[in-house]
């Protein structure tokens, strides 16, 4: 069980506490139920000499990725987009379409250290009697929530440790606005470990914000590029079953910027509403996003030596082949 605000009807915003400060709210009497990293160490107390397993199947912490890295180092990819942009339900439509047979073309499921996580996650995704989806609620915004969901993929004989890093909208905007701000620590990890990102744009808010939308995630899409070093991007947008409203001129000028900031970055139209089935945008782009990035970090760098070359009179070492390029 992760730590939460206990008290009913508590009038304190989202991620704040009414009773201590920002960073203190772990002090009030009514944060309750322990921390992942806390409860494995219960259990281990416990279990005396008996062995006892090291994981729980909830969402890791950073301390828990230990149990993964002794293989290999995991890949982490990054969530990052606005509030309500899709990021959670993106990561519960993963699972369930990996849980119902639909296959990466070059990767296969090999297990998870989540996989109750991974079930909360795609129980929200649910069709209700009523015909309707639910959808998980907001992530929690306070700076020191994390949130990492493990899967286990295979290529040929090699073994890969991947790890989804979730974490708020709210975070992530006021990253965007000041990276050093105290309440993105979150963000800051997740930028500074990350291999990959998926880089969500909210379709839905486009249509009902128009500029203000277009300009976060601008904002957002500068402060991604700025250290990203070499690192791959999926540009994802979000609830495409929608996409169609976007007025014409938003969508075309917030494309050109995002290539502009983001570079040679895929981009990808996914949703959690299937209209046919098979459907493009939930079946088969929902999949696409997170094979491209694992085949992007997978690719074997090519390096190209250029011998230095100092005696330039020297007519062998300066010899380029019969076409002068070679
Ligand atoms: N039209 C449409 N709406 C969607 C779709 N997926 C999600 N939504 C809506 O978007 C809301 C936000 O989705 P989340 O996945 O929770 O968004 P998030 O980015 O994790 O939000 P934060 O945790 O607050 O940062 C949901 O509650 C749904 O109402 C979709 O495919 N189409
Ligand atoms: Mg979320």
């Amino acid at each position: 069980m992760r730590k939460k605000c206990s008290k009913a009807n508590c009038p304190a915003p989202k991620g704040l506490c009414l009773e201590h400060a920002s960073n203190d709210h772990p002090k009030c009497e009514h944060w309750q139920g322990p921390q992942i990293g806390q409860a494995v160490e219960k259990q281990k107390k416990m279990s005396g000499t008996a062995q006892s397993l090291p994981w729980t199947g909830e969402p890791f912490l950073p301390t828990d990725i230990e149990i993964v890295s002794q293989r290999s180092s995991p890949l982490i990819i990054g969530m990052v987009g606005n509030a309500d942009a899709g990021k959670t339900s993106y990561l519960g439509m993963l699972y369930t379409l990996l849980f119902n047979g639909i296959k990466f073309n070059h990767w296969s499921f090999s297990g998870s250290y989540t996989l109750a996580a991974w079930e909360t996650l795609a129980q929200y995704l649910k069709i209700r009697p009523n015909g309707k989806l639910e959808f998980a609620p907001p992530t929690p915004s306070n700076p020191d929530y994390y949130s990492l969901y493990h899967l286990v993929l295979k290529k040929g004989g090699v073994f890969r440790d991947v790890l989804f890093a979730d974490s708020s909208g709210e975070v992530f905007k006021i990253w965007s606005e000041n990276t050093q701000d105290q309440n993105a620590e979150n963000a800051r990890w997740i930028y500074e470990k990350s291999s990959a990102f998926i880089f969500m744009v909210d379709s839905v808010a486009l249509i009902k914000r128009r500029g203000a939308a277009k300009s976060e995630i601008v904002q957002m899409a500068e402060q991604l590029a700025a250290n990203l070093k070499g690192r791959p991007v999926a540009v994802v947008w979000s609830k495409a079953d929608e996409i169609g409203n976007i007025r014409e001129n938003i969508k075309s000028a917030l494309s050109d910027d995002l290539s502009q900031v983001l570079g040679d970055s895929q981009v990808f139209e996914v949703s959690n509403f299937s209209k046919s089935d098979p459907d493009i945008f939930c079946h088969k782009n929902n999949i696409a996003v997170t094979e491209y990035l694992l085949d992007k970090l997978n690719e074997t760098k090519k390096i190209i030596l250029e011998p230095q070359i100092e005696n330039l009179d020297d007519m062998f070492l300066n010899y380029k082949g019969v076409s002068g390029h070679e």
